[in-house]
């Protein structure tokens, strides 16, 4: 909301403030603007009729059309989970480390509270993704905590280990098929890292998100961040740690997520399966607004934290044209970007944005990706359309 008689930060950039007038003001140097006076949401006409922020009761989609600031609210976090959200008492609470360590430990939300004092800013996405949620499970939060290896340090993994298993305290009953036969079982949520992707300096325990206690739906009290990695790594309500020699071959981590998609080796197509595990480069466009004389096409880049080389932006069949990036976010924040769309016509105009990375990766377009079958790590470029007036 724009107080009045103080100008929106968005004229204080028309207005041509140096970057050190900005940081004078207390104001970051990138500034994804809220709407200016005069300035207009133009709407696209591609959205699927049946999009809806709250598909089902326990499911967020972020509306991407109201990204205004690079950190996603709290309360427009994107939220999902497989088996409902369990109560955790946070006086009883405690996440125990366990398996092949030195020493099994048991840290309470209050230890975990007073030795997770920094910060990382991270976004991801859900791996199954896609247009018909408008590509909307998808944040970028601010996370308080501290790095994994450093409470795993504390219990010391054993040499001969290779692989860290994090489980959530939701459970569920699965069919766990054997030869056709469906055995049931109840099992917790659970997810993997080898050994050494667990001690990386990135991954996190959160007990925060935007300088607040994790809600009930982000994973209270504590959650796994895995910095660079599909949503699925981000395990929620984590209880246990279990390190362990041998892979982890649970549902979420060895057959629900996984992707199947021919590989052309030696002149042979392939078929290989594989786990859904660090982000696809991806570019989205959000949002287009109309202001005095042009239109701006704004959106973000979400991958592993390989650093970008640019973003480009097509209108119908026109050339790729440069966007500018956010140059202030960091390794594992979702970059937004925005592009100056100059005289754009009346009528309906076509939209993609493509983002290429410092290691040669070119974001794919939806025909270079027919050879993956499963729905996802969708990250193909993603025509959008607007009605111009
Ligand atoms: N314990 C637990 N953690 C979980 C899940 C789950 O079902 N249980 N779902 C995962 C998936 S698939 C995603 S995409 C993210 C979503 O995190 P969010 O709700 O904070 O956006 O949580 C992950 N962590
Ligand atoms: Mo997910």
């Amino acid at each position: 909301m724009t107080v009045p008689n103080q100008p929106t930060r968005r004229q204080v950039l028309i207005g041509g403030a140096a970057t050190g007038a900005l940081a004078a003001l207390g104001l970051p140097e990138w500034i994804l603007p809220v709407l200016a006076q005069g300035e207009a949401l133009v709407p696209f006409t591609d959205v699927p009729a049946t999009f809806s922020t709250n598909p089902s009761p326990m499911v967020r989609v972020l509306d991407i059309r109201r990204i205004d600031a690079p950190i996603t609210p709290g309360d427009q976090f994107f939220t999902l989970q497989h088996y409902g959200q369990p109560d955790v008492d946070a006086t009883t609470y405690r996440l125990n480390i366990d398996g092949l360590v030195a020493k099994p430990v048991k840290f309470s939300l209050d230890e975990i509270r007073k030795i997770g004092t920094t910060e990382l800013v991270a976004g991801f996405e859900c791996s199954g993704n896609s247009p018909g949620r408008l590509h909307g499970l998808v944040s970028n939060g601010r996370w308080t905590g501290l790095p994994l290896r450093a409470l795993l340090a504390r219990a010391g993994v054993n040499a001969d280990a290779d692989e860290v298993v994090f489980f959530g305290a939701d459970r569920g009953e699965e069919d766990v098929d054997f030869r056709g036969r469906m055995i049931k079982v109840t099992q917790q949520f659970g997810r993997s890292l080898s050994v050494a992707d667990a001690t990386r300096p990135e991954p996190f325990i959160a007990h925060a998100l935007n300088g607040q206690p994790l809600s009930k739906n982000q994973g209270f009290p504590i959650r796994l961040v895995v910095p660079g990695w599909y949503g699925v790594a981000n395990v929620k309500w984590l209880s246990e740690i279990h390190v362990q020699r041998g892979r982890y071959l649970g549902k979420f981590q060895a057959r629900w997520y996984r992707t199947l998609r021919g590989e052309t080796i030696n002149g042979e197509v392939k078929w290989t399966e594989a786990e859904i595990s660090r982000l696809q480069l991806k570019s989205v466009i959000g949002r287009v607004t109309k202001a005095a004389g042009h239109h701006r096409v704004e959106g973000f880049v979400l991958n592993d934290g390989t650093p970008i080389r640019s973003v480009e932006v097509k209108v119908d069949d026109g050339p790729w044209r440069p966007a500018t990036i956010d140059p202030a976010a960091a390794r594992y924040a979702w970059k937004l970007f925005t592009f100056r769309w100059e005289g754009a016509t009346p009528g309906e105009h076509t939209l993609v944005s493509r983002v290429t990375d410092t290691a040669g990766r070119v974001q794919p377009t939806v025909t270079d990706l027919e050879s993956k079958l499963t729905a996802l790590e969708n990250n193909a470029q993603w025509p959008r359309k607007v009605q111009i007036v």
